[in-house]
């Protein structure tokens, strides 16, 4: 019988300390125990993600796919193997990793009980618990996440996988090689930036935010509690049909990524080896939807599939420098598009379903990640709160793993990370309420904190002086039709 795999909060609220939790604990403490060259150990486990240590002798380190299409099938890999090991070592033989939905109300969106407490029954040490500055001290002490962040609406209603014009859900088509700038739209939001609010600012090698960097993020152990999630969204995203499908193509299909069993023997898997979770890799979720159900339920909205190329229609005159701050940046239209910028021109394209648009935010560079998730606001008013300016809100950016962009070989030179965001909604609703003009496209840039109404000092705090003196810098902001 395929193994189940539930929600963290549902088995919390049956029993803080539910044996499937414990089991989790247990696990992880075995494989802490476990020498750093053993395969089923939690310092190897991790380090497959990334690490900043020497390999020993024939391991394979450093193999983390991400903003490539590989993202999700290579994680799903990932975390299946991770499972089997964290079974046997458990001793609990029906053990399944539970995962974090934290896309639902307080205290749902907040990090899971047992991840906060220092210790648990029977056991003065906790290994499920990291102090600040391992976690941000806002979500330690029980900060809610911003709908912002958790939101995976925008990346279920993307309809194609890899883009582009859109971001597409899971990525672009790439080679297998890590990091290249550009990131799948589940992979961007909730993914990059629950990383970003969980993990505090990064100090390097390490030594700060776990979840912050790639190259610690998997020795948290609610890492692989929200991988659990990123990939259950992949079932929800076919789920949702509407022509949403997983690549065809042989080189995505037959590409192949070897991990260890809970033997620690060598094993491989290819993308077309786990498309199908329930038959392919015997486990399902608990809220698992049968294609049929969710077409009865309400449908995110409908993007036109484009097949014009995109043509830039305006763009900013001058860099942005985010450090920690809100910052904002006019969008200049040149004459030879401003015809079709017009409210009366924009409403038309975007109400007939003829055009989509884009906005590009290019050439994003920072040292390091300061910890910091940007909301991307189009036009909000300065005085709107949070409520009404989730309709301006487009998406989020977020460095997250720019220190491994910076010393990845093949892209020297390549200037940063860019992020796409389908705007064709916003850009709607703006042009048919009567707020849009050529004239005045405005991109703001905003930090988003978890909301800690109980904590004295802002959740942000710990990561003002990090923003501070390392700001993200982004190159251009551009705004494209298709
Ligand atoms: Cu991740």
């Amino acid at each position: 019988m395929a193994s189940t795999r539930k929600d963290i909060w549902a088995l919390v609220d049956a029993n803080p300390w539910h044996d499937t939790i414990q089991a989790y604990a247990r696990a992880v403490e075995v494989m802490q125990s476990r020498q750093p060259e053993d395969p089923t150990g939690w310092v190897y486990q991790a380090a497959i993600h990334g690490t900043y240590a020497a390999p020993p002798a024939g391991a394979q380190w450093n193999e983390c796919q991400h903003a490539n299409w590989f993202f999700l099938p290579w994680h799903r890999m990932y975390l299946y193997y991770f499972e089997r090991i964290v079974r046997a070592a458990s001793g609990d033989a029906t053990f399944a990793l539970p995962y974090w939905n934290y896309d639902q109300p307080s205290p749902r969106n907040t990090l899971p009980t047992p991840f906060r407490q220092p210790s648990r029954p029977a056991a003065s040490t906790n290994p499920l618990f990291l102090p600040p500055p391992r976690r941000s001290r806002g979500i330690v002490q029980g900060g809610r996440l911003s709908p912002f962040v958790t939101s995976s609406r925008s990346a279920l209603s993307q309809r194609s996988f890899s883009g582009p014009p859109g971001p597409g859900f899971g990525g672009v088509r790439r080679a297998p090689i890590g990091f290249d700038g550009t990131f799948g739209a589940v992979e961007q939001t909730p993914h990059n930036d629950i990383h970003v609010q969980i993990g505090g600012a990064n100090v390097g090698m390490c030594q700060g935010g776990m979840m912050i960097d790639p190259n610690c993020a998997a020795l948290d152990p609610i890492f692989w509690l929200h991988h659990c999630n990123v990939d259950r969204l992949w079932n929800r995203w076919i789920a949702l049909g509407g022509g949403r499908a997983n690549p065809t193509d042989a080189e995505w299909l037959n590409q192949s990524f070897s991990f260890h069993d809970e033997n620690g023997v060598v094993v491989s898997l290819t993308c077309a080896q786990v498309v199908d979770a329930a038959t392919q890799l015997d486990y399902v979720y608990d809220d698992d939807v049968q294609p049929s159900a969710v077409l009865m339920s309400p449908e995110p909205p409908i993007q036109p599939e484009s097949v014009r190329p995109p043509r830039m229609m305006a763009a900013s005159e001058q860099p942005v420098e985010l450090s920690g701050q809100s910052a904002s940046v006019q969008l200049a239209v040149p004459v030879a598009t401003h015809a079709a910028m017009t409210t009366e021109a924009v409403a038309e394209a975007t109400t007939v379903g003829d055009a989509a648009v884009y906005l590009n935010v290019e050439d994003i560079e920072a040292e390091r990640n300061p910890g910091v998730v940007y909301g991307v606001f189009l036009n909000a008013p300065p005085e709107a709160d949070e409520t009404e300016r989730a309709r301006y809100h487009v998406g989020n950016i977020t460095v997250f793993g720019i220190e491994l962009a910076n010393r990845d070989e093949p892209h020297r030179g390549v200037p940063g990370f860019r992020h796409t965001f389908d705007i064709t909604q916003v850009v709607a609703d703006l042009a048919r309420s009567g707020n849009w003009d050529p004239n005045d496209i405005k991109v703001t840039f905003e930090p988003i904190a978890p909301i800690a109404e109980d904590v004295m000092e802002s959740p942000l705090s710990d990561l003002a002086p990090v923003a501070a003196e390392r700001p993200v810098r982004i190159g251009r902001v551009s705004l494209f039709m298709a």
